[in-house]
């Protein structure tokens, strides 16, 4: 019914009905990406309760190259893990907005004070799903969109392909999602002239995270994105190009190792840092019994040169342009402003971006103490 109705709707007003997410298609030049300006911060404490501050975050502290963490200390007995079947869909970050909506108003004048001023607000993990699609093979997404007040807010709603794997992780597995806020413990201090409690308890519940407004294109964007830590020196840059993003990956032995991180994890890399606009990327390579052997900088602004020798690669032209071609089709898809009006968009490995239409359905999203705010 919904299928059918959205192509009769379609043929009408002769707006698409797919999109394709051929990489070829996609090369052209570089589309305007304004730099990143952070426009607030928000922390989530050790019980995922919100604060409109920077409380939980934290500073780094360099390593040395030739460090000695053991990943797996702590992961039986202190390692307090946040519940990943609690969906929060954009909540944390419409918290934020109603929280700062009158200074949102008056430093970026929309063009009538009862907008945000920007056409997009999502989460920034959900850009970067979107920057990677043309060079993804393993995994599929699905996009929620409902327009609001003439923003059009984007939640992602899990697969059941990714329902199913989360459900049925290997023990080995869920360890090593451990490994990643381990090695965060073992950088990161509290306090700005603090040293890493290597003892403490891993919470992932605790999160700090900031909030950014730039333009793709002629998309205004509004985005929010967990931030690990930052420069301790004060003399730093202002953020976001204080920020310092940390990553783990598995120690490079040989060379098609080597060309595998090259082509995909440095890709993921470099789409999350590279959109709110993180200059610093640590990495904590380790073997296969979660020591690490080694730590390298990763510069965003490099990687692009650096997997240039690969083959074949990936490009950032094509991540950008894919990204800002899918959001000009979202707007011509999404026209009913009504947040109780949920644009499903669906993508597949080797199919086509397609959509379908729900109202009043399990995929509305824009909770009803949002909206009710937001009229008042
Ligand atoms: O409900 C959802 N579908 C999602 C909610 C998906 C992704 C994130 N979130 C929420 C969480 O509240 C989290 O605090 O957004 C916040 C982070 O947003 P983001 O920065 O846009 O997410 P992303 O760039 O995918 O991940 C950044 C970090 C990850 O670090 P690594 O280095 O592994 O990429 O946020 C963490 C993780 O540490 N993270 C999450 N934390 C809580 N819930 C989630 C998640 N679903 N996904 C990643
Ligand atoms: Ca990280």
């Amino acid at each position: 019914y919904n299928q059918k109705r959205c192509r009769a709707a379609a043929e009408e007003t002769n707006v698409p009905r797919s999109m394709s997410t051929r990489a070829q298609l996609y090369e052209r030049v570089f589309p305007q990406y304004r730099q990143p300006v952070e426009i607030g911060v928000f922390s989530l404490d050790s019980e995922r309760a919100f604060f409109n501050d920077s409380r939980q975050l934290r500073y780094y502290v360099e390593p040395g190259n030739k460090p000695n963490f053991n990943l797996r200390d702590g992961y039986r007995d202190r390692f307090i893990k946040r519940d990943d079947g609690v969906k929060e869909r954009l909540d944390h970050l419409l918290r934020w907005i109603l929280a700062n909506r009158a200074k949102l108003r008056s430093t970026h004048t929309p063009p009538s004070s009862c907008t945000l001023g920007v056409d997009f607000v999502t989460w920034r993990g959900h850009l970067t799903k979107l920057l990677t699609t043309p060079y993804e093979t393993q995994e599929g997404w699905l996009l929620a969109v409902s327009k609001f007040r003439g923003t059009l807010y984007i939640s992602e709603v899990e697969t059941e392909a990714a329902r199913v794997n989360r459900e049925n992780r290997t023990e080995r597995h869920e360890e090593m999602m451990y490994w990643g806020y381990k090695f965060e413990q073992y950088i990161c201090a509290d306090e700005v002239n603090g040293v890493p409690d290597r003892g403490g308890v891993v919470n992932t519940n605790e999160a700090f995270c900031t909030v950014v407004q730039t333009r793709l294109a002629d998309h205004k964007l509004l985005f929010s994105g967990e931030v690990d830590c930052r420069d301790k020196d004060p003399r730093a840059p202002p953020a976001p190009a204080c920020y310092v993003e940390l990553k783990t990956s598995a120690e490079i032995c040989t060379p098609k190792q080597r060309s595998n991180f090259h082509r995909y994890k440095l890709l993921k890399w470099w789409a999350q840092s590279f959109l709110p606009g993180v200059p610093r990327i640590i990495a904590g390579f380790r073997d296969h019994d979660g020591v690490v052997v080694s730590v390298e900088t990763f510069h965003t602004s490099k990687i692009s040169q650096l997997i240039k020798t690969e083959y074949n690669c990936w490009k950032p032209t094509v991540c950008m342009n894919f990204c800002s071609d899918f959001l000009s089709f979202v707007k011509s898809v999404v026209k009913e402003d009504n947040p109780r009006l949920v644009y499903l968009f669906t993508w597949e490995p080797h199919r086509e971006v397609t959509y379908t239409v729900h109202r009043d359905s399990q995929y509305t999203f824009l909770p009803d103490w949002f909206i009710k705010e937001m009229a008042s």
